[in-house]
Order: structure tokens, then C-alpha cells, then sequence
């Protein structure tokens, strides 16, 4: 019986260290268990697969442990919670992680030792869950690091999604797409929950009318029903607290299989769950724009309803009223993709719970904030109301009525005119009508922010403009943020153990305690063995390189290194012309000091982005060239890393001296990699953009190369009629460069291939490359300039280290917390 066993068990002793020990000899017979009950293995045969897994378990059992503890200590003080919404996340490999936030790295790897097992290897096997497109997904999970390491009570919600962001390999200097296979050998990480699971209708029309008291009452009546199960994946933060990451499944409801089943039609059974499994298939492999699919949306219903529904669970199990809600629970929006939540909450609170409109309307404003991660007009979500409806019919009703009473508010009691409230409606009626996913997010929501100082500036003076200027103190900026867990100590181990030889460990919690290091930026044995680790991390990526691509790069050379995300806006052209440039006057004999430099290029394309997909052939094609012609491969080298994620950016960051971050500005909300770059030592060359802004204040002017426009010159630019054809005419060598990309010398002869390329930047150039190349040419002299001064270069390295305490993700969320969430850490005994 249920409470005799609650009662006869202690939490606190079956957790406690005697059960689960961390020493070498527990971990080992651990590991023996989990290989023969865990999975059936005998060691002899075992695959490394089964060896991996093994481990896995054995270390999540004591991710658990520390788990009980935080879910006993976050009941026992009613703390006010935090729920992530985000479609996206990537948490990169889970093992090695794990290790690092329990302290148990080496007594493991010894376990491992005895045992014939060379533990790197296991944690070479281990695939990445690739369920986010790029910064915004990664972001969410550094975030998730902090929230557990810090001990706020925090769920993240997201999607399962089966097949996450496509592999990336090149062939012929193409980007070719393969299907991503993390779940193939199953996931030792997470748990299912078959108990929490919950009924999400889609389609189907509404009903208005009294019900049998009399009360007027709206039922939902759907075309079809599906069922999302949680998956949970324990988070452990550094050194104890735990968060979980809840990620949703959709499943066929069984009833209805049941019922075609037993009019004998199996086959409509079986395809009734297939669609319904279809909506957690796949990730939408697009970065910052969004096409209006019916998958899409449902997807974002789906996850928003399921996380909605347990969140009201969670609140109701406690004993609480659900009319104090928004006291119990900060629900954050990372981005507009779960937006529909407000309409969902809602329709939870007055259709299904039957609280008032007002009450309603209270608690979900007081529940949501939005957080804003673009400026792109590509990435604003709209969806035709033809579609939205036909999916969620009872929402577009919700959605007008919170548009109607809104309205009513700005045009009566703000006296707004016609042309400012059609801009504001969040409906856009300008031409076919589409509902406008950050007007209803900014409405619901008590509080709104975007993600670098600059971007928050921005996003008040242009595309949320009008909202800003009703509700001033509803704005915010909270700069984003990266854990120096994974991105310093776990990917930069030799750094962080030489940092902490000088300054002791503190930084790892408390990431301004680097400053410390700034008196040894002098230090000339200090500079040497800080230029030694980035070296042996050069020879490491250098020998990554070579098995993945075949081309060999001296680690001597200057490590100058782009990798995001391939778009036009992050400008990765800007970089080939630079390339091309160095490579045309090295052929004529100029350029006699020019240090010996590897262009390292990583990122993945939208599948669908043509534009995109030609900058990577025509990298490709420039390696092709530059690697192969012996006048010049000793001073230069080309690669390209395929397949850019978590696991491999953690090789790239290390070993970089020169980090490119050279968006044309105002375009990039942020950057994270920026960041990561930088707190592993590489210097910035860069635009005045996002938060490279705030990296440059911190780390000092002297120590970041900046080059081009500034924002408001580019608006200038653009105001006057920008002419990027003049320019072309205009600079000479620029002309050489550009007409070398169609000379058909990168492409065997053809000259149409690059043309789709040459010809925008002639003609439109819409990020003003043309504008920024002289400015950006001049400034990698500078960078060659400091190369050649390897002292001063050590110094600023030291330096760039030395001050990015601020961009720690764990500053983010206590911004977040003290800003917006209004909640604090648990105590924890
Ligand atoms: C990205 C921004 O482009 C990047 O500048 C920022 O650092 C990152 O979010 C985290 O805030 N945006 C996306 O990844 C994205 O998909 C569209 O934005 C919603």
C-alpha cells in the first residue's frame, strides 16, 4: 500500500553516500551491474556500445541521487519555479559532463582502466541530442547548466524530436544532408514517464452555449486527438543541484486505435498512430525563418499544451490554488515558438477550469515573459489565419478576443490612431491576414527582453517600437550568457587546470574571478605555458582535421577560425574575400610578412537556403585551390569542418587564435560562439554587433580588432541609396577578388556557377559587404601586425581571458531572476 511504503522509506537515506558511492571500487561494480542487469551483457560480449551505455546508467543513477535531493529540498520550501518553453535544445554529449558536475572524471577513468577501458573512448561513442537549429537552442542550454548549478527549481520543457538537426557531409564541396540517428542505440539518459502524459486535440470546430447550469460555456470539439508522454533527462548542475529537461513524445491515443481495431480495420489503426507519431518526428532544420507549416504549428501546440497541462498539475498536487499560479510559476518564452501558450493558457484556465476572463488574463500575464532572439523579418512567425484555424480553431476565438479587448485599450484609454493600432493589432491585415507571433507574445506577457544590449535597444526602436512606448518598463535587456562548465573547464581542461594552478577554482562558479589572472598577463613563464595549451590544442584539432577532411594544417600557423551557422548575414563571403585577397597577392609576390594562416570554416546550411549552400561550394572550392597550389599552401590553408555541433565546436574553440565574428551590424541579436571563443583565449576581429559590443567594452579596446560600419552608419548607407557597384569599380583590388570568383578558376572552368553570388554583392549586397571589405582587409594587417609580436599577442590573450567574467550564463540567470522570474535559489542541506 501506497503510504506505508512513503512512510517507511527515507529519501534522504537511500540517497545517501553509503548507497551509491562515488569511489573508484563503487563506480566499477556499478559499471558490472549495469552491463549484466542493465542490459544483459557479459564483458566479453560486450560492444562499446554496450560498454557506453553501461556507464551511462552507472552515472545516472547517481545523477539521481543528487536529484531526490534538490525535487525533496524544492517540495519542502514551496519555492517559486521556473519553466523553459523552448522548441530547441542542444545540450551536446551528456557523459563527460556528467562527470565533470559530479567530481568523479578521474576515480571513472581509473574504474575504467582496471577494467581494460579507455574511458575517452567511451565518450568518443556517445551522439549528441541535435534537437536545435543553432544559438538559440544551444542558449537554452547553457541556461538549463546554470539554472541547476545555481539550484533554481526549473523544468525545461521541449520536443522529443526523433530525427533532430540533419548530419552534415560534404561531397564534391557540396553540403549533403543525412538523417540524424541519436535515438538508433537508444538513450541511457533519459527516463520515460508512460504516468505523465496528456491529451492534445487538434482541428474540429467550437460549440458556444449554456451548459447544464446554465453558465455560458465553450467546448472544444477536435477533428483529432493525440497523446504527448514525457521523456525526462536529469540535468545535473556543478556540483550537486539538479534541473530536468521534460521533452514531449507524441503518441497515438489508444482508444482511438481500438476503436477502427475492432471494426477489423487494422490498417486505419496503424496509420491513425503513425500520423500522430509524425508530429514529433523531425526538427525543422531552418534557422531564422520560418515557412508556415501545418507540422510546424502543431509541433508548437503540442509541446505548449503538454508543458501547460503539467505545470497545472504540478501547481494543483501541492494543495494549491490555481488562482496563484503566476505566484508559483515564471514561464519563460525563448522566442515566439511557443507563443500560442498565452492563447493555450487561456483556454485552460476559463474553457476547462472555468476561472473568469479577467482572473485569467491576470495570471497569464503574470505567468509569461518573452524573450526575443531576432530582428530578421524572415524569423518574425506569422501564420495565415486560414491555416491557424483549421489547426487550432478555439485559440484564433481566444486570439481575437485578446486582440479585440487590447484594441479597445490602446484606442480609448491611449488614444492610438488607426495606422499605429493596425500596426500593433495582432493581426496583420495589410494585405492576406496572418496572426503576428510577437505582438501576441509581447501582449501576454508581463515582460519582454532581448538578448544583448544592442539587440534590446533595437528591438525597442524598430520592430516592437510602438509597445515599447505604451509599456516602457515592460522592456528589458539580459545579454546572453555561456556555462564555462562545458565551453572552458570540460572542452579547454589544460587551460582550466592552469588558470585554477594560479587563481585557485573559484571561477568556475564565479566566472569574474578571472580578472585574478590579469596580473600575469605580463608573466613571461605564465604567457608560456598559456601559448603551450593552445598549441597542443591546435595539434589536436589539426589531427581532427585531417581524419575528417584529409588536409593537413601546420599547428604553427595562425588558427583564424568562422563557425555558425552559414548565412548571409554572418557575412562567411566577407571572409572568403579576405582569403582570396591574401591568396592573389601572395601569387604576385606581395604580402612578404604574411604569417602562415589556417582558415577554418564550420557551419551548417538550411537545406533549403540556396544562397547558403553555393557559400559553402564556394569555400570549398577556394580550399580546392589554395591547398593544392605549392606556391602558396605553406603560407595558407582552407578547410572546412563538416557536420558543426556541440561535440565538435568543442575542438574548434580551443584551439583558435583569431575568432571572426563580422555580422554586418545590427543583424546579429547576440552571438554565444563569440563568447566562446573568447574565453578560451582566441582574440575578436569584428563588428560593432550584438554582444561583440559589450565583449569589446569588457575586454578593452585595445584588445579586440574592430573594423566597419557601425549600425547607424549603415542605416545612413542605406538612406542614401547604397551602391555597392561603385565600390566595386571604386577599389581595384576588390574588383580582382570579386572577378577572380567568376573567372571559373575555383570551378573548372565554369564561370556561371558563382555567378548567383557575384552578382548580388555587384548589385544589391543587402549586408554591405562591399562597404566593410577595405575596413575589414585593413584590420587583418593589424591582426598579422600583433602575430608577429607573440608576446603582446599572449598578453592580450591572457587578457580577453582574464575579463569575460560577465558573459558567464550563470550572470544571465541571475539577471533573468532578479529581473524577471523574481525567484531564488533553493537551500539545500
Ligand atoms: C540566435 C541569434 O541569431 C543569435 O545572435 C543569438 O546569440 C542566439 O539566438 C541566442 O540568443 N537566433 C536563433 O538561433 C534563431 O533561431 C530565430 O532565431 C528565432
Amino acid at each position: 500500500d501506497e503510504k506505508k511504503f512513503s512512510d517507511k522509506i527515507n529519501i534522504a537515506s537511500t540517497s545517501g553516500s553509503s548507497r551509491i558511492s562515488h569511489s573508484k571500487e563503487a563506480i566499477k561494480a556499478s559499471f558490472l551491474d549495469s552491463l549484466f542487469y542493465g542490459i544483459g551483457r557479459v564483458p566479453a560480449l560486450a560492444t562499446p556500445n554496450d560498454r557506453y551505455t553501461a556507464l551511462a546508467l552507472t552515472i545516472r543513477d547517481r545523477i539521481f541521487q543528487q536529484f531526490i535531493l534538490t525535487t525533496e529540498s524544492i517540495s519542502k520550501q514551496d519555492a517559486r519555479a521556473v519553466a523553459y518553453l523552448s522548441a530547441e535544445y542542444l545540450p551536446g554529449p551528456h557523459l563527460a559532463n556528467n562527470l565533470l558536475n559530479l567530481e568523479i572524471t578521474a576515480q571513472t577513468r581509473e574504474a575504467m582502466e582496471e577494467l581494460g577501458i579507455e574511458l575517452d573512448d567511451l565518450i568518443a561513442i556517445e551522439e549528441e541530442p541535435g534537437l536545435g537549429n543553432g544559438g538559440l537552442g544551444r542558449l537554452a542550454s547553457c541556461y538549463l547548466d546554470s539554472l541547476a548549478t545555481l539550484g533554481i527549481p526549473a523544468i525545461a520543457y521541449g520536443i522529443r524530436y526523433e530525427f533532430g538537426i540533419f548530419d552534415q557531409v560534404i561531397k564534391d564541396g557540396w553540403q549533403v544532408e543525412l538523417t540524424d540517428k541519436w535515438l538508433h542505440y537508444g538513450n541511457p539518459w533519459e527516463v520515460v514517464r508512460p504516468e505523465i502524459a496528456y491529451e492534445v486535440k487538434f482541428g474540429g470546430r467550437t460549440e458556444h452555449g449554456a451548459d447544464s447550469n446554465g453558465k455560458f460555456q465553450v467546448t472544444w470539439v477536435p477533428g483529432s486527438e493525440v497523446k504527448g508522454t514525457a521523456y525526462d533527462t536529469p540535468i545535473l548542475g556543478y556540483k550537486g543541484n539538479g534541473a530536468v529537461l521534460r521533452l514531449w513524445r507524441a503518441e497515438a491515443i489508444e482508444s482511438f486505435d481500438f476503436a477502427a481495431f475492432n471494426l477489423g480495420d487494422y490498417y486505419r489503426a496503424v496509420e491513425a498512430k503513425m500520423l500522430s507519431e509524425n508530429i514529433t518526428k523531425v526538427l525543422y532544420p531552418n534557422d531564422q525563418a520560418q515557412g508556415g507549416k501545418e507540422l510546424r504549428l502543431k509541433q508548437q501546440y503540442f509541446f505548449v499544451t503538454c508543458s501547460l497541462q503539467d505545470i497545472i498539475r504540478l501547481h494543483l498536487i501541492q494543495g494549491r490554488n490555481l488562482e496563484r499560479l503566476h505566484e508559483k510559476f515564471a514561464i519563460q518564452l525563448n522566442d515566439t515558438h511557443p507563443a500560442i501558450a498565452i492563447a493555450e493558457l487561456m483556454r485552460l484556465l476559463v474553457d476547462v477550469h472555468q476561472l473568469d476572463w479577467a482572473k485569467a488574463w491576470h495570471i497569464t500575464q503574470n505567468c509569461f515573459a518573452y524573450t526575443n532572439h531576432t530582428l530578421l523579418p524572415e524569423a518574425l512567425e506569422k501564420w495565415s489565419i486560414p491555416l491557424f484555424e483549421k489547426v487550432l480553431p478555439r485559440h484564433l476565438e481566444i486570439i481575437y478576443e485578446i486582440n479585440h479587448r487590447f484594441l479597445e485599450e490602446i484606442r480609448h484609454q491611449h488614444s492610438y490612431n488607426n495606422a499605429q493600432i493596425a500596426g500593433m493589432s495582432i493581426i496583420d491585415e495589410s494585405g492576406e491576414r496572418y496572426i503576428r507571433m510577437a505582438h501576441l507574445a509581447t501582449i501576454g506577457s508581463h515582460s519582454v527582453n532581448g538578448v544583448s544590449a544592442m539587440h534590446s535597444e533595437l528591438l525597442k526602436k524598430e520592430v516592437l517600437h510602438d509597445f515599447a512606448g505604451l509599456w516602457p518598463d515592460k522592456f528589458c535587456n539580459v545579454t546572453n550568457g555561456i556555462t564555462p562548465r562545458r565551453f572552458l573547464y570540460l572542452s579547454n581542461t589544460p587551460l582550466a587546470e592552469l588558470i585554477s594552478s594560479y587563481i585557485g577554482n573559484g571561477w568556475i562558479t564565479d566566472l569574474d574571478q578571472l580578472r585574478k589572472l590579469e596580473p600575469y598577463a605580463d608573466d613571461v613563464s605564465f604567457q608560456n605555458s598559456w601559448m603551450e595549451i593552445k598549441l597542443n590544442n591546435k595539434q589536436h584539432l589539426a589531427a581532427l582535421l585531417q581524419k575528417q577532411t584529409g588536409i593537413e594544417i601546420d599547428p604553427a600557423m595562425l588558427f583564424d577560425i568562422q563557425a555558425k551557422r552559414i548565412h548571409e548575414y554572418k557575412r562567411q563571403h566577407l571572409k572568403v574575400l579576405h582569403i582570396l585577397s591574401v591568396y592573389l597577392r601572395l601569387k604576385k609576390g606581395e604580402l612578404i610578412n604574411f604569417s602562415p594562416s589556417a582558415f577554418i570554416f564550420a557551419g551548417k546550411a538550411a537545406p533549403g537556403y540556396i544562397m547558403a549552400k553555393l557559400l559553402i561550394k564556394l569555400i570549398n572550392s577556394v580550399a580546392d585551390l589554395v591547398n593544392q597550389d605549392t606556391e602558396v599552401n605553406d603560407k595558407m590553408k582552407v578547410v572546412f569542418m563538416p557536420d558543426f555541433n556541440v561535440k565538435n565546436a568543442q575542438n574548434l574553440y580551443p584551439a583558435a587564435d583569431l575568432s571572426e565574428q563580422i555580422s554586418m551590424a545590427g543583424m546579429e541579436a547576440s552571438g554565444t560562439g563569440n563568447m566562446k571563443f573568447s574565453l578560451n583565449g582566441a582574440l575578436t576581429i569584428g563588428t560593432l554587433d550584438g554582444a561583440n559590443v559589450e565583449i569589446r567594452q569588457e575586454v578593452g579596446e585595445d584588445n579586440f580588432f574592430l573594423f566597419g560600419l557601425s549600425v547607424e552608419q549603415v542605416q545612413a548607407n542605406k538612406t542614401a541609396g547604397y551602391q555597392p557597384y561603385d565600390i566595386y569599380q571604386q577599389n581595384q583590388h576588390l574588383r580582382e577578388v570579386l572577378d577572380f570568383i567568376v573567372s571559373g578558376a575555383l570551378s573548372q572552368g565554369d564561370t556561371q556557377l558563382f555567378r548567383p553570388l557575384y552578382e548580388n554583392l555587384l548589385y544589391q549586397d543587402p549586408f554591405m559587404l562591399l562597404a566593410d571589405y577595405q575596413s575589414y582587409i585593413d584590420c587583418q594587417e593589424q591582426v598579422h601586425e600583433l602575430w608577429r609580436e607573440p608576446k603582446e599577442w599572449a598578453r592580450k590573450s591572457i587578457l580577453n581571458v582574464a575579463r569575460m567574467g560577465k558573459f558567464s550564463s550563470d550572470r544571465s540567470i541571475r539577471d533573468y531572476s532578479d529581473l524577471i522570474w523574481k525567484v531564488t535559489p533553493i537551500n539545500k542541506k
